[in-house]
């Protein structure tokens, strides 16, 4: 029985995104905005096929990926780079590589009882975030 990542998931905490947003080269005016924001996750999940939805009021990103399939993403009105990219599970956390010009880039997802956990990570730098299920 795979994890189920389905629903609808409030940000409440954001550790280090300042540090990952360096690391991955944003601006300074960009960055100031980015920090402010409390994204939701939209997750529609079918068995190993992923589309999540990172929205805010300032920017949305979209991804659609299926476990255990390498993908072109393009990381479109973030850091707009091209990484070769594959989620797999260890266990019932998501694993991501994001494989490009940046080193040691990717995510890690897991959930913790109505806890959406988050850590993204470039280069030296990791960000932890924590999302809440929405009622
Ligand atoms: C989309 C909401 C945040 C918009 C921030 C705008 C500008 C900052 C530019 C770059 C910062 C890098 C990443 C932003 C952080 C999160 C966006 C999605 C991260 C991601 O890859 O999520 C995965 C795992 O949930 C699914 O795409």
């Amino acid at each position: 029985m795979l994890a189920d990542y389905n629903g609808t998931w409030n940000m409440v905490s954001n550790d280090n995104f300042e540090g990952y947003m360096q690391a991955l080269g944003i601006d300074f005016a960009t960055r100031i905005i980015a920090k402010m924001l409390k994204p939701q996750k939209v997750i529609e999940q079918k068995g190993d096929f992923f589309h999540v939805q990172t929205l805010s009021s300032f920017r949305n990103y979209n991804a659609e990926f299926t476990v255990g399939v390498e993908f072109n993403e393009e990381t479109k009105g973030l850091d707009n780079r091209k990484c070769k990219t594959l989620v797999t599970w260890d266990n019932d956390r998501l694993v991501c590589v994001q494989k490009g010009e940046k080193n040691n880039r990717g995510w890690i997802h897991w959930i913790e009882g109505d806890q959406l956990f988050l850590e993204l990570s470039c280069e030296d730098q990791v960000c932890k975030q924590v999302y809440k299920k929405a009622d």
